[in-house]
């Protein structure tokens, strides 16, 4: 046997390329220039090509590594090209695929699979190299019944594969050869051979179905174990469902799955066994256990001191207790109890392994995903595919303080993103001539004040909106959500913003166009006041068929307000200001109130929203048009 040690060749100068995939396995007989290996760059994907044909004795890179031109790539028997012995990398070819080498060595096959034959080898979960624990599993079986995690016998080291993802396997099939620490490392023995030092005693009981509030035949929604778990007293067993509730069933004591007697999509009732479990009684003095080969492999010499063929116990696994519930998702027992334990959803993972199969670090991505959008857009957009705003760290720039915002502030977010993403909205923009309005606020100013009526201008503006809404009811509507229907309103209800310490609040004045001047004038500052000091009902800020948000005694020119999803649209108001008009032969002073439109688009035409806005404003310049 000629061992050749086979690098990675010229690659073109690039340095630490992915390993994105492995072509071969340990046993293969390969020829000059097969592919063992593709790499990938940010440039491009490389087949990599074999030199020298031989005997692949150990694969020395895995994917995910990164390689460069000269890393050592595969341990080849040059000599042994003849040779199709899939086992270790040190026995002779002539021996047989489930015994091992050296005194550290275990050859692990392929256990009892509850009599399947040939059954599709869809996930080999190590790779060379990899140190593991007993347990851990090394390889997924999946019949058109089953799926089955194949756990290792021991901890160890990971020296070679024998079997491949595609390949068919039955119970005897060699798997792979583990470096196991000591020379004799413990495995799994039937109970006839086992020394009567190994002390903990189990016992078999029956797992009934406990008190499930009455409830007769149940729907099994989900079996969270596999025959072989070892559970803690209270892990899920199973998840039943009903038209009510979902309830978990709990392991009643903690120990080892030893069968499983219901599927998912079977029903159950209180006292119905859904399988037995080996319960540890009692924890006695551990003494050594004797080296012991497992029945299947005793034509393995006990005195050889050799490694060992262990038979992990998955037996039985086979058959109906790994049906997953969502069938079209391809993933092994312990990838849907991660994806339950974090309500991840199946159906929503991309799958990464052969035939889409879903692996731990897919269930991981996705939920790293999920919150990594949740994060950047405050959990208002996520899965909009609307691009996350990047992170900044602003104290790189100077001194910051991070301010709370009061939960009015937050649902005042919450709702504008909402509304900006649903509404495709316009802005109209016009000037209302309020001078003869004015000049009549201020003569009533005095009398107003004499019923305790603040009058500003705000009110007469309510009452023009009001009136608009009347003349035109088609801006009185409110897109219905399912996208094919407009909510006339028959009802007029104005709502006005109103800022307050704590935030912006929007209460409501209803019936509007059954009200007076004085009585809108009289309602508003009651409103806002309660606002300001909390006190608003939900009821008062509810019902709004159209809005007003003023800036009027702030000032500006103009702005272009935001539309609630609840309405058709909202007048933004500025600050009034004396202006040059012309009026055919002379500028003359006039006081012009700058008014803004926004509406949704969906629900409103263009010109109907111009129509609206200029008898708005006509309305607005003589007053005397509100008792029309
Ligand atoms: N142009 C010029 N002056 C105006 C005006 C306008 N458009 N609107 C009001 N004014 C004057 C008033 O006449 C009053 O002056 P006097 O005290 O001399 O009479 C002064 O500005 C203050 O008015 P007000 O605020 O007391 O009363 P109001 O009826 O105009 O407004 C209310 C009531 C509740 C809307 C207001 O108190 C408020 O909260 N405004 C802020 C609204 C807001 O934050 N909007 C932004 C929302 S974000 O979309």
């Amino acid at each position: 046997m000629a061992i050749e040690t086979i690098n990675v060749p010229d690659i073109g100068g690039a340095e630490g390329v992915d390993v994105i995939e492995i072509s071969i396995a340990v046993g293969d007989t390969i020829t000059v220039d097969q592919e063992v290996m593709v790499l990938e760059s940010d440039k491009a994907s490389m087949d990599i090509p074999s030199p020298k044909g031989g005997v692949v004795k150990t694969i020395l890179v895995k994917e995910g590594d990164k390689v460069s031109e000269g890393t050592p790539m595969l341990e080849l028997d040059i000599e042994g090209a003849a040779e199709t012995a899939p086992v270790t990398a040190s026995e002779p070819a002539s021996s047989a695929p489930a015994t091992a080498s050296s005194s550290a060595e275990l050859a692990v096959v392929i256990p009892d699979i509850g009599g399947a034959e040939d059954v599709d080898v869809i996930e080999i979960c190590v790779a060379v190299g990899d140190t593991i624990s007993e347990g851990d599993s090394i390889a997924v079986l999946e019949s058109d019944k089953a799926s089955m995690d194949i756990p290792s016998p021991a901890d160890g080291k990971v020296v070679s594969i024998s079997l491949k993802e595609g390949e068919k396997a039955s119970e005897g099939t060699a798997v792979l050869v583990l470096a196991t620490q000591g020379d004799a490392p413990e495995v799994p023995a039937p109970a006839a051979q086992a020394s009567s030092a190994v002390t903990p005693t189990p016992s078999v009981r029956e797992i009934p179905v406990p008190d499930i509030g009455g409830a007769e035949g149940v729907d099994v929604i989900e079996v969270c174990v596999a025959v072989g778990d070892t559970v803690a007293e209270g892990d899920s067993l199973v998840v039943l469902e009903s038209d009510k509730a979902s309830m978990e069933i709990p392991a009643p004591a903690s120990g080892k799955v030893t069968a499983l007697t219901i599927k998912v999509g079977d029903k159950a009732s209180q006292g119905d066994v859904i399988g037995q479990m080996e319960v540890v009684a009692a924890a006695e003095p551990t003494a050594t256990k004797a080296a012991s080969v497992p029945q299947a492999t005793s034509n393995v010499p006990a005195a050889s001191n050799a490694s060992q063929v262990a038979t992990p116990a998955v037996s039985s696994v086979i058959g109906t207790e790994v049906v997953v519930s969502s069938s079209d998702v391809y993933a092994g027992p312990a990838v849907r109890k991660l994806a339950r334990q974090l309500g991840v959803d199946l159906t929503e993972v991309k799958g990464t392994g052969t035939r889409n199969r879903v692996s731990f670090e897919d269930v991981h991505g996705f939920v790293h995903s999920v919150m990594k959008a949740r994060a950047a857009d405050g959990g208002i957009t996520s899965g909009s595919g609307i691009p996350p705003v990047p992170e900044v760290d602003y104290a790189k720039f100077g001194e910051i303080e991070l301010v709370k915002m009061s939960k009015i502030k937050q649902l005042t977010a919450e709702a504008m993103t909402r509304n900006w993403l649903n509404i495709p909205r316009v802005t109209q923009f016009d000037d209302a001539d309020i001078t003869d309005v004015e000049a009549f606020r201020k003569g009533m100013k005095a009398e107003a004040e004499k019923s305790g009526v603040k009058l500003t201008p705000m009110p007469f503006i309510i009452k023009a909106a009001a009136t608009a809404l009347q003349m035109h009811p088609s801006f009185n509507v409110a897109m219905h959500n399912d996208g094919e229907h407009i909510i006339q309103k028959k009802f007029i209800h104005i709502a006005v913003a109103v800022d307050t310490p704590r935030g912006l609040m929007v209460p409501v004045i209803q019936n509007v166009d059954q009200k007076g001047i004085y009585q809108i004038a009289k309602e508003l500052i009651e409103l806002a006041g309660k606002a300001r000091d909390g006190k608003l009902k939900p009821a008062e800020m509810q019902g709004g068929c159209f809005t007003i948000s003023s800036l009027g005694p702030i000032g500006g020119t103009g702005f272009t307000p935001m539309v609630s999803t609840t309405e058709a649209g909202i007048l933004g108001v500025s600050k009034a200001s004396m202006q040059p008009v012309w009026d055919g032969s002379a500028f003359q002073p006039r006081m012009m109130l700058p008014l803004s439109l926004s509406y949704d688009h969906r629900a409103v035409n263009g010109s109907d929203a111009g129509k609206f806005l200029t008898y708005l404003s006509t309305v607005m310049g003589d007053v005397r048009r509100l008792l029309l």
